[in-house]
């Protein structure tokens, strides 16, 4: 707002040739603008996910346990639970709080590489499409068939792509071992039937989520609207720095800023020319 009001001073003396907005500083301003409202930018798809209940995806090899897990969570029978593997075959989501937050839990049908029919299929396609938006996976395998390195060297192929959110594993049915496992780094061991080692899987979620940068105490976006205002704002901030890099016209920099404060006026309450003139007149004794 301050620089806007020099070069608008500027504009108005243009016959005197002189310089009331250093440009070196204008440039660094720009430049420290762009690299905030990009960290915003960029936090918008966090803020969304914490406004919207933050997806965590249950996955894992059929009859794993992962709708025994899910009802466990949320001590109430949702999904259907059985011993025949391919038991859920939609995705059942349900929302659940946990340290002050809402989580959307998303239990999906057991991953196999060669599903029985074409409705299993389609749950295990259902399944790895909710891995793309979840923040974190709970990968759930039965520790009485499976080692964790075992479950580890599977998953990829399983859950099917390259670019995956962070994976929590979960060692689960510890009640049927003759010992309980050692405690481990990355893993979790827990009975989901007998309601053993949830809280010490609750911690476990919520550390991965602050790990996420998901309450570390930041401004984050959470509205469409906002988001959009501050894209604008960015393009013209980067057309005035662009102009500047150019020793462009007074002016059109003049014009890039104005838009860019229409942009985040539109977010933080109108900005007056008024104000504009009271920046000026303040500082400045304009007179004969
Ligand atoms: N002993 C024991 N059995 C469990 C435990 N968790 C689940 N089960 C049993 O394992 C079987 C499968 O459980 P589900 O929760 O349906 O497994 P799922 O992973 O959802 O299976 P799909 O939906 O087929 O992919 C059921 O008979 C459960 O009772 C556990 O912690 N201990
Ligand atoms: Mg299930």
């Amino acid at each position: 707002m301050e620089f806007l009001a020099l070069l608008e001073l500027e504009m108005d003396f243009s016959e005197e040739d002189v310089e009331f907005a250093p440009r070196a500083q204008l440039k660094a301003l720009l430049e420290a603008l762009l690299e905030e409202i990009g960290a915003l930018l960029r936090s918008y798809r966090i803020g969304q996910a914490v406004r919207q209940g933050i997806p965590i995806a249950i996955v894992g090899r059929p009859n794993a346990g992962k709708s025994t897990l899910l009802n466990a969570l949320l001590a109430e029978e949702r999904a259907i639970v059985s011993d025949m593997p391919g038991t859920t075959r939609d995705t059942v989501e349900e929302r659940l709080f946990l340290g002050g937050y809402e989580l959307r839990l998303i239990d999906t049908a057991g991953l196999r590489e060669h599903p029985t029919d074409a409705i299993e299929a389609e749950g295990i396609r259902r399944a790895r499409q909710k891995l793309q938006e979840a923040f974190l996976i709970l990968y759930v395998f039965d520790a009485t068939t499976e080692t964790l390195p075992e479950a580890q060297a599977s998953a990829p192929l399983l859950l099917g792509q390259a670019q995956l959110p962070p994976i929590l594993w979960v060692g689960n049915k510890v009640d049927l071992l003759p010992t309980p496992p050692p405690p481990q780094e990355g893993v979790v061991w827990i009975s989901a039937r007998e309601k053993k080692g949830l809280a010490a899987l609750e911690k476990a979620i919520l550390a991965q989520l602050e790990k996420a940068g998901i309450g570390d105490g930041e401004v984050l976006l959470s509205h469409a609207r906002h988001y959009e205002s501050f894209t604008r704002a960015e393009k013209s901030i980067q057309g005035a720095l662009n102009l500047l890099r150019e020793d462009g016209g007074t002016e059109l920099v003049a014009e890039e800023l104005r838009a860019a404060q229409a942009a985040i006026g539109e977010i933080t309450g109108e900005i007056g020319t008024e104000e504009i003139l009271g920046h000026i007149f303040s500082r400045f004794c304009i007179g004969k």
